[in-house]
């Protein structure tokens, strides 16, 4: 196994979240760099796209969270071999990441332009999206999106899926999940419920 090094903003979710998950459910020792935000505008320019996730492997540095949920899910066998399931896997990720960026649009407003914009999206995209992944899961089988077993679309859907029940964004109503795809709902509990990512936050809460 490869030297590696999660570097990622001190926080239990978002775009590094996944590859610490896949890495803890596959007993894979990693050094886990988490970065305070009074730190990060040094250390921006010094990453490839001035951005976190980066992942060091052996000392070489590769960026972009979807590639290095991809890298760690083949090492962590999270990552399907057939390759249509694996693009199977990957759209999800591509969608999830979509809405992130969607609603990262919105943080930068303020007040009534926040709002409106947050309602659109819950009415608008959110929803769709939500239907969208609930016909995916429901075409895999209910529990997992493929290969009947929990792969790194399902890590990452689950932390979308519970970002958006957490009731923190303002204006995106913390029923959105329950309303527009209970198998979504239902499919986070299988997640938090998985003996290696219950005992991984147990860990994190003490
Ligand atoms: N496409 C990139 C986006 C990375 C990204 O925007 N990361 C955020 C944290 S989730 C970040 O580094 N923000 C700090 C900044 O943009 O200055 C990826 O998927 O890794």
């Amino acid at each position: 196994m490869p030297k590696l090094v999660l570097t990622y903003f001190d926080l239990d979710g978002s775009r590094g979240e996944v590859a610490r998950l896949a890495m803890h459910l596959a007993g894979i020792a990693f050094e886990d760099k988490r970065i305070a935000g009074k730190d990060w505008p040094a250390l921006r320019d010094s990453t490839p796209f001035q951005s976190l996730p980066v992942l060091e492997v052996d000392g070489k540095v590769i960026a972009q969270s979807n590639t290095i949920n991809r890298y760690l899910g083949k090492l962590a066998g999270l990552y399907p071999k057939d390759d249509w399931q694996a693009a199977r896997v990957d759209e999800v990720m591509d969608a999830v990441e979509d809405i992130i960026i969607m609603i990262g649009t919105t943080f930068a407003l303020e007040g009534e332009a926040k709002k409106k914009a947050r309602e659109a999206l819950a009415a608008g995209s959110i929803a769709h999206f939500l239907r969208q992944f609930e016909a995916r899961l429901k075409a895999g089988g209910g529990e997992w999106f493929v290969e009947n077993r929990l792969t790194v679309a399902d890590l990452k859907c689950y932390l979308l899926v519970r970002w958006l029940k957490s009731g923190l964004l303002d204006h995106i109503p913390a029923d959105i999940v329950d309303k527009h795809a209970p198998l979504l709902a239902k499919h986070l509990e299988r997640v938090e419920n998985h003996p290696a990512i219950a005992a991984y936050y147990a860990g994190r809460r003490k």
